[in-house]
C-alpha cells in the first residue's frame, strides 16, 4: 500500500557465516528479503538499507571494553553488503549507524535521519528484515513503534545471534507483545 516502506537490516559481509561476527545462517535470510525488495520497489514503494559503520577504535568492539570482535568498519570489505542482495536504483536508501567512536547503535533510527526520511515520504507502515534479530532488527523495530509507526516483522527473513540460546525466540516474542505483527512471503502474495 501506499505510505509503506522495507526496512533491511544490516546485511552485511562481516554478519554472514565467515565474517568478523557471523550471524548462524545469516546468509540464508537474502532470497526471502531479495523478494521483500523486489515486491517494494516494482510498487514504487522506498526500501531503507541499514548498516552497521563503525569507526576502527569504536566503543563496542572489546578493545575499548565492548562485547564484539572489530566488525563492520568503515570502508573495509566486512562493511559491504552481501553480494547478491538486491539494491534497486531507484527510491532506496543507504542509512549508516554506529559511525561514532563514543556511541553504539542497534536501532537504524538511532543518530540517523531514518524517522525524517520516512516522516517525508508520509510512511505510516515498516516492514523489517534482516540480521540479528536479537539486536539490530529488534532495536529498530521497537524504535519504530516508539516513533508511531505501525511495524511488521518479516518471520522468514531474520536470523538472530544467539549470544545466549534462545534469545532470538525471545526477541521475537518480545516485539509481538508490544505491537509487531509477524508475516512472510505467503501473506504479502495472497493479499497483493
Ligand atoms: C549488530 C552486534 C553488533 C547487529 C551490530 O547488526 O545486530 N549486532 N553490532
Ligand atoms: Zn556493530
Amino acid at each position: 500500500m501506499p505510505h509503506d516502506a522495507l526496512i533491511v537490516v544490516d546485511v552485511q559481509k562481516d554478519f554472514m557465516p565467515g565474517g568478523a561476527l557471523p550471524v548462524p545462517e545469516g546468509d540464508k535470510v537474502v532470497p526471502a528479503l531479495n523478494e521483500y525488495i523486489g515486491l517494494f520497489s516494482s510498487k514504487g514503494l522506498p526500501v531503507y538499507f541499514t548498516r552497521d559503520w563503525h569507526p576502527e577504535d569504536h566503543i563496542s568492539f572489546k578493545a575499548q571494553g565492548g562485547l564484539w570482535p572489530p566488525h563492520c568498519v568503515q570502508n573495509t570489505e566486512g562493511a559491504r553488503f552481501h553480494e547478491e542482495l538486491y539494491i534497486p536504483h531507484d527510491n532506496r536508501f543507504i542509512i549508516s549507524k554506529g559511525t561514532s567512536r563514543d556511541f553504539d547503535a542497534y536501532s537504524g533510527f538511532q543518530g540517523t535521519i531514518l524517522d525524517s526520511l520516512l516522516k517525508e515520504r508520509g510512511i505510516r507502515r515498516v516492514f523489517i528484515g534482516g540480521v540479528a534479530t536479537d539486536y539490530c532488527v529488534k532495536n529498530t523495530l521497537l524504535g519504530a513503534l516508539n516513533l508511531g509507526y505501525f511495524a511488521f516483522l518479516l518471520l522468514d527473513a531474520i536470523k538472530g545471534v544467539d549470544v545466549n540460546p534462545g534469545d532470538s525466540e525471545r526477541a521475537i516474542e518480545e516485539m509481538l507483545s508490544v505491537g509487531a505483527v509477524a508475516i512472510s512471503l505467503s501473506d504479502l502474495y495472497s493479499t497483493a
